[in-house]
């Protein structure tokens, strides 16, 4: 099936000028990119975008990371692009991650950890009209 899903390109990627680099990796694994944009949170915007993990001990700190720099938010179509991103992007802890996965090849750490990308179709859904109207994305 084909599905979209939103992916985020976090602050440690784009302050270090390897945003290149990961979508190559997100282009030859098959997703193709099909709405992007370079943009900067707000500590509002960040906060209500990881809502589920508002409460959590870590969640001040991924806040400020996620506001601290500015962000590429692009939306990649592919078969199972949600499940398949998820297996391109590499566990959440870039100690453990797969080699080849952009969090073992990029990330600096578990919450420097370059990429987001959506876990589900309903998150799916609702990460990419959080930062993007119909009319943004490619058919
Ligand atoms: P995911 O990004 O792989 O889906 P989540 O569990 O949804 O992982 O967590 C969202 C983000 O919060 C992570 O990508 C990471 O930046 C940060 N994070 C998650 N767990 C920890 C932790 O234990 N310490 C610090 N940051 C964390
Ligand atoms: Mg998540």
């Amino acid at each position: 099936m084909i599905e979209r899903t939103l992916s985020i390109i976090k602050p440690d990627a784009t302050s270090r000028a390897i945003t290149g680099k990961v979508n190559a990796m997100i282009e030859e694994k098959g997703l193709k990119i099909v709405a992007q944009k370079l943009i900067r949170l707000t500590a509002v915007q960040a906060e209500e975008f990881y809502q589920e993990h508002m409460g959590k001990p870590f969640f001040p700190n991924l806040v400020e990371i996620m506001t601290s720099a500015p962000i590429v938010v692009q939306v990649l179509q592919g078969e199972n692009a949600i499940t398949e991103y998820r297996k391109v992007m590499g566990a959440t802890n870039p100690a453990v991650a797969e080699e080849g996965t952009i969090r073992k090849t990029f990330a600096l750490s578990i919450d420097k950890n370059t990429v987001h990308g959506s876990d589900s179709p309903e998150s799916a859904k609702r990460e990419i009209a959080f930062f993007f109207s119909e009319l943004e994305i490619y058919e």
